[in-house]
């Protein structure tokens, strides 16, 4: 089960990965890594303000009282030591049988710098572990609820009857879910007990990769996760009027709005990189891009769309576009030193901190700060 999951043993990488950033621009702070990477993209107020989100005008979230919700400041600057969710993507695990147990619960976690809310999750995290096999592996899960209210698991890497499966289960019992992964991709698991939209969006999903059986070694590989969140009250539960009248405050990856723009991910030049990217919505669109680079590849729900010496003469892709509940990878490498930032290109998400930032090799801060993006 650990060994599935990204988080796992990664303690030290990311640590040295923060002193390798201490140590190249001289002790400059994740709060001036911000400025620099994102200058012109942050507001100097509101985005994350209660009852903001999309806003597709008109549509009322059902009360007056808004002051009520949790309310993100997208210009609360994050401490020194702040750490994210490493988004490292180990490689599949040997073996071709894998015994999980996923744990659904209900907890308090962090969304955004000081913003706490009451998230129902698998095994306390949001998202839940990322799982990772091979084409053909057997998955035998089991899902045990141990929180206060019915829930259930939905494998989209699976074929199985979902009254069986998917049912949901009351507190303190549990149900297996065996399967195996006829089809490669990357595959949401979620929560699937009525109503699925408000334990969607309290946090109950995650990914599972199916490796391609001609998968190519890289040098980098990272998951990334996007979903968004509808704040509650203060340490409450997401907010399920704002979740019906699509209504976000936050837009994140990995389940901390812009946590890599203030733990910046390094990487060496000229060497290739994959990044998975799953969109687990529940409701909002994905356009993952990222500044300044080129994909060359790209695979996308199970197809190979784009990639070098299957005769598309060079062409390039910009932004991987993912509905909810679609995954893919895209490939690239980082020719020149600097901070290439990573965004959904639905720019409004942006501000609502679906962005982070790519350390590229070696360089000298800029001092003013102005990407120009
Ligand atoms: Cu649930």
């Amino acid at each position: 089960m650990a060994k599935d999951t990204p988080s796992s043993g990664k303690e030290q990488e990311v640590v040295s990965r923060r002193a390798v950033v201490g140590a190249t621009v001289g002790g400059v702070g994740a709060a001036t890594l911000v400025g620099v990477a994102a200058a012109a993209a942050w507001p100097e107020s509101s985005g994350g303000g209660g009852g903001g989100g999309n806003s597709t005008g008109g549509s009322s979230n059902g009360t007056d009282d808004t002051s009520k919700f949790a309310v993100w400041d997208p210009n609360t600057q994050p401490p020194e030591d702040f750490k994210a969710v490493d988004p490292v993507l180990p490689p599949a695990p040997a073996e071709t049988v894998h015994d999980i147990t996923l744990t659904a619960t209900e907890h308090k976690g962090e969304v955004a710098l000081g913003v706490v809310q009451e998230l129902w999750g698998f095994d306390n995290k949001v998202p839940g572990p990322v799982l990772r096999g091979k084409q053909g592996d057997q998955f035998n899960v089991t899902l045990k609820n141990e929180g206060a209210i019915g829930h259930s698991v939905d494998f989209h890497a699976s074929l199985v009857a979902p009254n069986v499966r998917m049912a949901t289960i009351q507190p303190g019992e549990e149900l297996p879910y065996p399967f195996k992964a006829k089809h490669h991709g990357i595959y949401m698991y979620h929560c699937g007990t009525a109503p699925v939209l408000h334990h969607i969006g309290a946090g109950m999903y995650g990914a599972i990769v199916i490796d391609p059986p001609d998968l190519a070694p890289v040098d980098y590989e990272f998951i990334f996760v996007q979903s968004e969140f509808y704040l509650g009250e203060p340490e409450g539960v997401g907010d399920y009027d704002k979740m019906l009248n699509e209504k976000w405050d936050l837009v994140t990856f990995n389940g901390f709005a812009n946590q890599y723009v203030y733990d910046p991910i390094e990487v060496d030049l000229n060497k290739r990189v994959r990044a998975w990217v799953l969109n687990t919505g529940p409701t909002n669109i994905s356009s993952f891009h990222i500044v300044g680079t080129i994909f060359d590849t790209v695979y996308k729900e199970g197809n190979h769309l784009l990639r070098p010496g299957d005769g598309n003469n060079n062409g390039g892709c910009q932004v991987l576009d993912l509905m909810p509940a679609q995954g893919g990878y895209v490939e690239f490498t980082f020719e020149e030193a600097g901070l290439y930032t990573m965004v959904s290109h639905r720019f409004s998400d942006v501000p609502r901190g679906a962005a982070g930032v790519f350390k590229a090799g070696e360089f000298d801060l800029p001092t003013d700060g102005d990407m120009g993006h």
